[in-house]
């Protein structure tokens, strides 16, 4: 399958315009400022007489935004962030090595340990760089920091793979296996694609081992990628493995190599994934657990894991034009990647839980939150450890790249947002207000036209023609057809297995999960039993700027008592819910997304 890159599709309206337009004018801002802020622009000055020790990775999050700025002003001039970028683009030049080399800590803090310890992040960095030149290169034609990178991209090829005198093989935090395949695509040579291939053929081959505090599973070494059938370890390195994994099978025709994705992605998404499309649900290593272990106070769903899901399912989608890709693509858009920031676009959650209850913070005293490693209740402006936010502003720009697919046969529409795409000759015009309902008219233009449109999952029978899960249409030029995709609220069950749901249902009307806040129900939210015969009602709350949803439901009676005899009295309440990517953003609140039915 062909991809369409989100440069050839213009986003013209409604529920991503609104996103994408507070990317520009607010979340690239605010995310620069407090880079400022904290250093780790000024780092690039390589001062090493600085009071403030740059961290082993700030070069990637300053990379990730550098990207997200390349993708805003391929669609739109932005002067002052280009301003900013070249800046930093003519630090690097000036800072890089002859040779190559570029890091910021292990030139002014350690540059006796260059390429000494594979959990040092040098690669990831590099990685991210080489995404920011290949992205810069493409918005506006200058080759400058591209050619840097592909300098560095040589030495690395020199030193692990010619020379094989660096300290390790395959680098601690997976990146740059899936960033050489865009160098491979952007300049044509394919030493880029061989250097990718080598670091993901030598992984797990022999024991890189460092720690005694995580196994080799923690970053996917256990054993050689084609042999890996689980997803394991830490959830965001796993997603840019398979990520790379997927690249390069294509490229390669590597059987092998794809079956071992369909084979991790189907662990992820039958015993590792939640609702939301959050997966890695452990804090400690960040990190896929055993199957079913899916805690939803504790949820860790790191927001790059819900990205790198995302990203993941995408190169699957090109390898097989499978719905099941899309589908999950949906659901983590929606729901586990949307949450990661504030409606305001200022403030973001690393971590995105399924229940919050602020009142376990007083447990015991300040203490509680450290001991028991609580996810935070509110979204917070950055972090020390701030790779999220810098990838929601290179990730909402480039949305469009999952929207569609094509081959000589046909035009494939996975995801529906209103816009204009230029795809192999034809035009595709999107109109909808989805998610808001599922009404999506398509016209085509340019040429008799093949559409063959994802039906979404939630959708019960569609009536039409259809096969393999999309809706098939032969359209002639100028032709449109409309689709309506039904949405209601719908009570969803986990499986018998996930025993931190048991006895639960969750919400869900079309993409979007719906959860319950204690500030439109109170406190208590998990002594709320929704009436399951309930018919729910839809309203526009205007301060969320969303569609939420009322049921009835029940509250048990207070009591003086700690414990009764059981009894079937209830106090008939209404339940008000949201969408859940949309919790936290009136203030410090409980929130679930499971509850109680009866
Ligand atoms: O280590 C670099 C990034 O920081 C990872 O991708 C995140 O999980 C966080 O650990
Ligand atoms: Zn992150």
């Amino acid at each position: 399958m062909n991809k369409v890159e989100f440069n050839n599709i213009k986003i013209t309206g409604g529920f991503w315009k609104e996103r994408q337009d507070l990317i520009r004018n607010v979340t690239a801002k605010a995310v620069y400022d407090r880079f400022y802020d904290t250093g780790r622009i000024d780092a690039f000055k390589f001062d090493k007489k600085s009071e403030i020790k740059p961290h082993i990775f700030w070069d990637s999050d300053v990379a990730k935004w550098m990207e997200g700025v390349a993708y805003l002003i391929q669609e739109k001039s932005e002067p002052q962030l280009e301003a900013i970028v070249e800046n930093l683009i003519a630090l690097i030049e000036k800072n890089q090595d002859d040779c190559g080399y570029f890091n910021i800590f292990f030139t002014v803090v350690e540059p006796q340990n260059r390429f000494v310890n594979r959990d040092c992040h040098e690669l990831y960095c590099a990685g991210h760089l080489m995404e920011a030149a290949v992205a810069y290169y493409y918005a506006t034609g200058k080759r400058k920091f591209l050619d840097l990178m592909c300098k560095y991209a040589d030495y690395i090829e020199k030193r692990f793979k010619i020379d094989k005198d660096a300290k390790f093989v395959t680098p601690g935090h997976q990146e740059i296996e899936l960033a050489l395949v865009k160098m491979y695509e952007a300049t044509g040579e394919k030493r880029y694609l061989e250097l990718s291939k080598f670091f993901i053929d030598e992984r797990g081959k022999k024991s890189e081992f460092k720690y005694d505090w995580c196994k080799e599973s923690y970053h996917q070494s256990h054993i050689p990628v084609r042999e890996q059938k689980e997803a394991v370890g830490h959830a965001v390195r796993a997603t840019y493995l398979y990520c790379a994994m997927a690249d390069l099978a294509l490229r390669y025709n590597d059987k092998d190599l794809q079956s071992a994705c369909e084979t991790i992605f189907e662990d992820i998404v039958n015993h590792k994934m939640y609702i939301t499309g959050g997966i890695g649900s452990s804090r400690a290593g960040e990190a896929f657990t055993i199957p079913y272990d899916l805690p939803n106070l504790i949820a860790y769903t790191e927001s790059c894991a819900a990205i790198g899901l995302i990203l993941f399912c995408h190169r699957m989608l090109l390898l097989t034009n499978d719905v099941k890709y899309s589908h999950v693509i949906e659901r983590a858009l929606y729901n586990g990647f949307l949450s990661s920031f504030s409606l305001d676009g200022k403030s973001f959650f690393y971590c995105n839980p399924l229940e919050v209850l602020p009142s376990l913070k007083k447990r015991d005293g300040e203490l509680t939150e450290k001991t028991i490693n609580m996810p935070i209740t509110e979204r917070v402006e950055v972090f020390e450890c701030s790779c999220c936010p810098p990838n929601i502003v290179r990730f909402v720009p480039s949305v469009a790249n999952y929207l569609y697919t094509y081959d000589q046969n046909a035009i494939y529409v996975h995801q529906f947002m209103e816009s204009t795409a230029s795809i192999n000759g034809v035009t595709i015009e999107q109109k909808t207000s989805y998610p808001l309902n599922g009404k999506v008219e398509i016209t085509v233009k340019g040429k008799n036209t093949r559409l063959c449109v994802r039906i979404p999952e939630y959708v019960e029978i569609y009536q039409g023609e259809n096969a393999d899960g999309y809706a098939i249409f032969d359209l002639k030029d100028g032709d449109t057809v409309a689709l309506d995709f039904e949405m209601k609220p719908q009570l969803i069950e986990a499986n018998p297995l996930v025993t931190f749901d048991s006895g639960k249902v969750a919400l869900m009307r079309g993409p979007m999960v719906y959860c319950l806040e204690e500030v439109d129900n109170g406190k208590n939210l998990r002594d709320i039993r929704i009436d399951k015969n309930t018919e729910f009602s839809e309203f526009i709350d205007t301060s969320l700027n969303a569609l939420c949803i009322e049921a009835n439901a029940y509250r048990r009676k207070p009591t003086e008592k700690l414990y009764s005899k059981l009894s079937n009295e209830r106090i008939n309440i209404k339940a008000k819910f949201i969408p859940y990517h949309t919790f936290a953003n009136r203030g410090e609140s409980e929130m679930t997304v499971w509850f109680l039915a009866e």
